[in-house]
């Protein structure tokens, strides 16, 4: 199935005090695998170490109804589209999720996230990251992007990295539905 890449409507604003966990960061790759960037990284794949290491949950029910990390917190739905896989559902204002990987050469990357959003109240989500060595850091205004199995790319930000380990968090800031159903996230890239 042939899908829509075209890039979301958004915002990017200048980060402002708006506090992540922070960690003394020791966490490994899903495997034990660094991934190199430039790569595209499936967001179920998040580091192992556990809740509020590798990531942190609203609640330690896994709304996992597949095979994958089901003793987690993290809820995983399955991805019908883009390569099949999972995705990560159910997020919360205040959870996060952590990835780390390995910058082969300094150089500017482009931050893209895949996400999805089904909001009848036609609402808006902020999404936050963090490089937890290099300290950059932005914040995305979320769209409605026409349905949950509907996900779109969306550019977060070019940061320069330096060569090395490295770690992204993802953090579900804030939404505006009554529901408080933050964005599906699918996957990201480093370009
Ligand atoms: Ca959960
Ligand atoms: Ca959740």
């Amino acid at each position: 199935m042939k899908i829509d890449l075209r890039l979301c409507t958004i915002l990017v604003f200048l980060f402002t005090a708006k506090t992540i966990p922070a960690a003394d960061y020791s966490a490994q790759p899903l495997y034990g695998i660094f991934k190199s960037a430039p790569f595209f990284f499936p967001a179920w794949e998040y580091d192992t170490g556990g809740e509020g290491v590798a990531y942190h949950d609203s609640d330690s029910e896994n709304q996992n109804t597949n095979s994958v990390r089901i003793s987690e917190g993290v809820d995983l739905w399955d991805a019908p589209v883009a390569g099949g896989g999972y995705r990560v559902g159910w997020t919360r204002p205040g959870e996060w999720l952590r990835y780390s990987f390995k910058v082969p050469i300094q150089r500017n990357y482009q931050l893209r996230f895949k996400i999805s959003f089904d909001s009848p109240e036609n609402t808006s989500a902020v999404i936050a990251y963090r490089f937890l060595r290099s300290g950059h850091q932005g914040r995305s205004l979320v769209t409605p992007t026409g349905g949950w199995n509907l996900p779109e790319n969306m550019d977060a930000g070019v940061v320069n990295l330096s060569e090395g380990h490295e770690t992204l968090e993802v953090y579900f800031e804030s939404v505006t539905n009554i529901k408080g159903e933050c964005p599906d996230f699918w996957s990201f890239e480093l370009l």
